[in-house]
């Protein structure tokens, strides 16, 4: 049973009380450094296997992306999941020949040089081989049911939010993603037959990773390097 002073109104709209964790200063400090220690082990994985993933775990993590904050709460997002084989191959298919482009025409020598170390190429089998690809399109506004435009608000830095939280979400499942971002990405529209308000984002291949699987033996940044602080 809800008490009465669950609900207010304020300026007419109504607000519930907000009940937030409350944990001492010692459990704060070991939650927050276990935290970091488990978001740190998350790597980009390139190879997967094409071990089946249940579509309820994808929907699990969808649903926690989706809970990122937004602009004016307009939840700007459309993730779409695919499992599809046909789909996934001719995701795979447009997005080689964009590569291609990208590697022999678009990207500089210097851009080449900074990947080298992850060895990428235009090659991309785990398009294929991963059991889902989430395709997370942007909506920079809305349509409702008379057609009417609806504004929307930050979309870049809310989707950007909303992916964040979807990686975050996919290592805790104990599943692997890479940020995918072929460019252009206009393929995905069609293949998946988006609707104008909606425009390409990202593209994360989800699975279990390859076994064994060597990732390249690079470091993140220190926290001197990433922070300054004003006291
Ligand atoms: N999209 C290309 C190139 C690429 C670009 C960046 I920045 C990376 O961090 C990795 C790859 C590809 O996927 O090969």
């Amino acid at each position: 049973m809800k008490s009465n002073e669950d609900y207010i109104v304020i300026d007419g709209y109504k607000h519930k009380l907000y009940k937030s964790d409350k944990f001492g200063e010692e459990v704060m400090l070991k939650r927050s450094g276990e935290f970091y220690k488990w978001l740190d082990k998350r790597r980009t994985v390139r190879e997967y296997s094409s071990k089946r993933v249940p579509r309820e775990i994808i929907e699990n993590i969808l649903m926690s992306a989706s809970t990122a904050p937004s602009g004016a709460n307009h939840q700007p997002w459309t993730f779409c999941a695919i499992s599809n084989p046909d789909l996934k191959s001719k995701i795979r298919q447009a997005a080689e020949m964009e590569e291609k482009k990208s590697y022999e025409q678009r990207m500089g020598a210097e851009w080449k040089k900074d990947l080298e170390h992850l060895a990428t190429n235009t090659q991309k089998p785990f398009l294929e081989k991963a059991p889902w690809l989430v395709a997370v399109f942007k909506k920079p506004y809305d349509i409702d049911e008379n057609g009417n435009r609806i504004n929307n608000y930050y979309v870049n830095e809310s989707v950007g939010l909303a992916c964040g939280m979807l990686i975050a979400a996919i290592h805790n499942a104990g599943l692997s993603t890479l940020t995918y971002t072929p460019s252009p990405m206009g393929f995905l529209t069609k293949i998946l037959d988006r609707p104008v308000n909606e425009k390409p984002f990202l593209l994360l291949p989800v699975g279990y990773p390859k076994e064994p699987l060597y990732v390249p033996d690079i470091n993140r940044k220190s926290l001197n390097d990433i922070s300054v602080f004003y006291e």
